[in-house]
């Protein structure tokens, strides 16, 4: 067995709950600015993001919902405008310090780099939302923890496909067998086993009831001391809470469950 080198970290949903109070209001005041009246109430948005990509979940809105909505001439460039402008306000809800990281989050990374853990991120989000992220509810030097960023179109396949998952691996010269993954969401999930990847995953509201067959671990989030986590799947011995103790006896653990 190898030994664990790297950790591997989805960021929406993962890192932070961005989705319900972040991207999706984002979405909405974009869509307004624009004159549209869309409006991704709470429970439409839990369905959308079953589509993972800002861009692609437009689309899907369009296709799925709205198929008589006529369609602008440039109909990529006003996706993409659209796409643009949620990020903008998307950045500047983060700027306000809405979002904090999850519970344990901060503590585990902190926790993994004394402990010479090499990082890195794999998301569908765009780079610029996970800098924003990084640099308002990790640290103004959030970004230089992680040692490769995959995000965004930097792969034309997105998450349910590993192929993030294997460009970081790459990037890193790292055996999925030498890392884990950290996820919330079956898309997420069906890319880093895809990947080789053996998975943690932290649930969130949109996600608990979610598929997570194949998964290592599944719990409500990494806990902290006084705070634990509740297991949903798999085991855990030792604190409840996520440590690098325990990222080490998954990591090391022959089966998933
Ligand atoms: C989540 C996503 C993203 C975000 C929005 O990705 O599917 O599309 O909802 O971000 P992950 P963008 O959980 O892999 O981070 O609009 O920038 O795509
Ligand atoms: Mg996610």
């Amino acid at each position: 067995m190898s030994e664990l080198q790297g950790l591997l970290f989805d960021v929406d949903g993962t890192l932070a709950d961005t989705e319900r109070d972040g991207h999706r209001v984002a979405f909405n005041q974009a869509f307004a600015a624009a004159g549209l009246n869309w409006e991704w109430d709470d429970a439409l948005y839990g369905e959308l993001l079953r589509v993972t990509g800002g861009k692609e979940r437009i689309r899907h809105y369009l296709d799925t919902y709205l198929p008589d909505f006529k369609r602008p001439h440039a109909y990529e460039a006003f996706v993409t405008g659209l796409h643009h402008a949620k990020n903008r306000i998307y950045a500047e809800l983060l700027a306000t310090g809405g979002i904090p990281l999850r519970p344990g989050v901060r503590r585990l990374l902190e926790e993994a780099r004394a402990a010479g853990l090499r990082l890195a991120v794999a998301t569908t989000t765009s780079p610029e939302n996970v800098s924003a992220l990084l640099a308002h509810a990790l640290a103004a030097d959030g970004e230089s923890w992680f040692e490769v960023i995959a995000a965004g179109d930097i792969v034309p396949a997105k998450k349910p496909a590993p192929d993030i998952y294997t460009w970081a691996l790459k990037e890193m010269d790292l055996k999925p067998e030498q890392a884990l993954a950290f996820e919330d969401s079956e898309n997420g999930v069906r890319a880093s086993l895809g990947a080789g990847l053996k998975t943690i995953v932290t649930v969130n509201e949109y996600t608990r009831t979610h598929d997570f067959s194949g998964a290592a671990l599944v719990v409500d989030q990494l806990g902290e001391p006084g705070a634990p986590f509740k297991i949903l799947k798999g085991q855990a011995s030792g604190p409840m809470y996520v440590d690098v103790a325990l990222l080490r006896k998954v990591h090391a653990e022959a089966k998933a469950v």
